[in-house]
């Protein structure tokens, strides 16, 4: 297996707290998002959407999207488990991951992408130009700042995002929680946030 990473970006993040929770070395290579490598025809032949994280099988087929790769390594790899040791718990962690996808990490991105100089033309991901709008700045703020007001209310009831236990869903809300300082906005006073994300954060692979 291969692992295409850029050590910058959220997306990627994710997969390298997972692999670091299941103590999982993989050969790695870094994708230059910032020079456009992820545009390059040698990129393009693993992944036309050109995105990363990107996890390459042995057979030399790709997974292209965080989830898929973190669900196949947890099926090579079952021990610790992240994705819930039944069909519920499995369940439950899908359904925040989903959640914080699209109520966190996108709101962070539209609110970040829209604005940022060097994302001109770059609004979404992917080979197709998409022009900024300005007015898109502005929900996506506060988009984010409702989805951190909401994970600050569920964490009042649960140690973890999807119970008694870590998991991916608490990676993800850690990746898009960071990621939402990136639109300045921070955790305040939000104190169920603050106490789940100074536990999560002192975890070894939070720095990975
Ligand atoms: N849903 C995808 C999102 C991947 C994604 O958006 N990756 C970003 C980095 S966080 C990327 O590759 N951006 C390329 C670009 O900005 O051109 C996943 O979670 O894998």
């Amino acid at each position: 297996m291969k692992f295409y990473d850029c050590t910058s970006a959220p997306s990627p993040r994710r997969v390298r707290v997972f692999l670091a929770e299941k103590g999982i070395e993989l050969p790695t290579v870094q994708v230059d998002l910032a020079k456009g490598e992820q545009y390059g025809e040698a990129f393009q032949a693993l992944n036309p959407r050109c995105t990363v994280p990107v996890l390459q099988l042995d057979d030399g087929s790709c997974l292209t999207e965080s989830l898929a790769i973190c669900s196949y390594l947890e099926s090579v790899y079952p021990s610790p488990a992240l994705l819930g040791h039944d069909a519920r718990q499995r369940a439950l962690i899908l359904e925040w991951n989903a959640r914080i996808e699209s109520e966190g990490l996108l709101a962070v991105a539209e609110a970040f992408r829209n604005r940022s100089r060097g994302f001109q033309n770059r609004a979404l991901t992917g080979p197709q130009p998409y022009a900024q709008l300005p007015q898109l700045v502005e929900r996506g703020r506060q988009r984010a700042q409702l989805f951190l007001d909401s994970l600050d209310a569920h964490l009042a009831d649960t140690p973890y995002v999807a119970g008694g236990h870590y998991s991916l869903a608490d990676i993800t809300a850690l990746v898009a929680v960071d990621f939402a300082g990136w639109i300045k906005l921070a955790i305040g006073e939000r104190k169920h946030l603050g106490r789940w994300h100074r536990s999560v954060s002192a975890r070894p692979s939070a720095t990975a």
